[in-house]
């Protein structure tokens, strides 16, 4: 049977409302970790995304022993050699992130601000461990545009538009974690037909 029911490992409550668009319609129910009664927020002291999505996943799994996602993802900016990257969370503080980006690319020239979003799903049940991944290519504007979305969205432009001035349907259509959830989707998808 095909699964219905996922614990999202994550203190985000907007990575949280992107999950619940994307697998809701697919008929698969989110909840958090919270919800679920795992109150934790382990170190992520990985080196890649995949490192830091499973020890949040596993945190997770250990308390719930429930099928569970988790979610780690970040900004990657070419002219920075792929800064925040895996810091994207701590690089500046909550809030302040846009405008410490804005200001280190002051300088940098229109047909050097490509970057991408990266985002890699950790699953965890009973029988196996593994990630999935998606990415977002686009370009770092030079001002804040839009008020939807979080973090980095302002100054992600995508297609003309910044992520922070599409509707939430249309990031989902397009973003790094909506590509990292269907990989997980077509996945789970198959396993149920073996
Ligand atoms: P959890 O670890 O509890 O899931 P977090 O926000 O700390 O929440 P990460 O460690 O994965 O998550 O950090 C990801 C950061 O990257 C996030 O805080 C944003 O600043 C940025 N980011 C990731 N996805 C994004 C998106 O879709 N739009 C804008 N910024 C994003």
């Amino acid at each position: 049977m095909m699964i219905s029911k996922l614990v999202m490992a994550t203190n985000n409550a907007h990575k949280l409302r992107e999950a619940m668009e994307i697998f809701g319609p697919l008929g698969i129910e989110i909840i958090s970790q919270r919800e679920a009664g795992a109150d934790c927020s382990p170190e992520e002291n990985g080196a890649t995304f995949d490192d830091n999505a499973l020890i949040k996943a596993e945190a997770v799994y250990n308390i719930v022993r429930l099928p569970v996602i988790a979610d780690d993802s970040g900004l990657c900016v070419d002219a920075l050699q792929g800064r925040p990257g895996v810091y994207s969370a701590r690089y500046a503080p909550k809030g302040e992130e846009c405008v410490r980006l804005l200001d280190e690319m002051k300088n940098v020239p229109d047909e050097k601000r490509q970057a991408h979003f990266a985002c890699s799903i950790a699953y965890i049940d009973s029988e196996m461990r593994r990630c999935f991944n998606g990415c977002c290519t686009g370009m770092i504007g030079y001002e804040q545009r839009g008020k939807n979305g979080f973090g980095y969205d302002p100054v992600f432009i995508y297609a003309g538009r910044t992520l922070a001035e599409m509707k939430a349907e249309e990031k989902n259509n397009i973003s790094h974690r909506a590509a990292a959830l269907r990989e997980l989707y077509e996945f789970l998808k198959e396993r149920q037909g073996e």
